[in-house]
């Protein structure tokens, strides 16, 4: 595994360390980048994929296409809500009270919904949506092959048998835009306690669904925790991608794999941090439970079967930072 070098850290709740990032190169070996991606799966649940093979257009359009929906004036921005908990949002995460540093665009991956919804997104629909289904395709093609190489290192019996539940034409992936305005200098900066809410970006959690893609401009925020709770802060690669990996997958593996808990700080630099993010998600009525190569007598089912609806729905009913796999353990 190529470890990025050491990074000292000292901010708010993270001790000073040196630890690196793990980083998969996709180009080499088949068995060894299989091997690297469990490796940084059980370890961290999170690594940085290079030589990923998607176009940097195919990156930068739908950037620019970020940056402008985001410097629209503001009530432009409201009217991006097609329904339910997708659209535009400010400041509020979810449905239960959480809040962030932060504006954000979530949306439906299905290219005939990308379509109707720019409408509402931008003056050139046609452009935002050409880039947005672009980039839901190849990062979706990313993510499925990231799955495969995982299968055939957990040597399961079908390579496919995460993939196909995000490439299945029913399935439940998202498309975010985070996006983390610049410190705003005329405001004199508060002098508040450490747990002030004011601080946080995105709080911490970890991904309810299969695996995340995400990928940042070049202004840093991001951070992980490492199994032990350390946080340790994400140097921002604007050329490569991040996964994490989300609960279900975690479920999948029988918690062979951990879902990263992770969050974004405040932005405190003088330009925006934009960030954006594959959710790749089964359909609803999937099954989401422990693959039966994972378990055996002195290996059981750490978790109890559920559906992809069921876990969304528990999601949903939650807080940002709770832990919602608890309610899905055996017993
Ligand atoms: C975290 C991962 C994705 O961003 C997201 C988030 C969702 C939201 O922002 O609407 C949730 C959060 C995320 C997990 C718990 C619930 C739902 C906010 C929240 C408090 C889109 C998702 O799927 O789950």
């Amino acid at each position: 595994m190529v470890v990025q070098s050491p990074v000292a850290v000292s901010t708010r709740k993270t001790r000073a360390v040196a630890v690196g990032i793990p980083s998969v190169d996709l180009s080499l070996d088949r068995s060894m980048v299989s091997d690297l991606i469990i490796q940084a799966s059980q370890n961290y649940g999170f690594f940085k994929v290079i030589n990923h093979g998607v176009p940097r257009v195919t990156i930068s359009r739908l950037e620019d296409e970020g940056v402008g929906f985001f410097d629209r004036p503001a009530p432009d921005l409201q009217h991006a809500e097609p329904a339910g908990s997708f659209g535009y949002g400010s400041r509020n995460i979810g449905l239960n009270g959480d809040k962030g540093e932060l504006e954000y665009l979530l949306l439906p991956t299905d290219p005939f919904y990308v379509v109707e919804t720019s409408k509402t997104i931008s003056n050139e629909p046609q452009n935002f949506s050409g880039a947005a289904n672009g980039y839901i395709k190849a990062v979706r093609e990313l993510a499925s092959e990231v799955l495969d190489l995982a299968a055939e290192g957990l040597r399961v019996h079908d390579k496919y048998v995460f993939s196909k539940l995000i490439k299945d034409a029913q399935n439940d992936s998202v498309l975010r835009f985070n996006h983390y305005p610049p410190l705003k200098t005329t405001k004199p900066k508060p002098c508040k306690d450490e747990d002030n809410d004011d601080e946080v970006g995105f709080g911490e959690h970890s991904d309810p669904q299969i695996l995340t893609i995400l990928r940042s401009n070049n202004v840093a925020g991001l951070q992980i925790s490492l199994p032990d709770g350390l946080w340790i802060p994400v140097p921002p690669d604007p050329s490569q991608f991040y996964v994490i990996i989300g609960d279900a997958l975690r479920v999948l593996t029988n918690g062979r794999f951990t879902s990263v808990r992770h969050r974004a700080i405040a932005n405190s630099s003088r330009v925006s941090r934009i960030s954006i993010m594959y959710f790749g998600a089964p359909p609803l009525n999937a099954t989401i439970s422990p693959l039966p190569e994972l378990v055996s007598p002195g290996n059981p089912s750490l978790f109890k079967p559920f559906t992809w609806g069921d876990y969304k729905k528990a999601a949903y009913s939650s807080r940002l930072g709770d832990c919602r796999l608890d309610h899905f353990k055996a017993s």
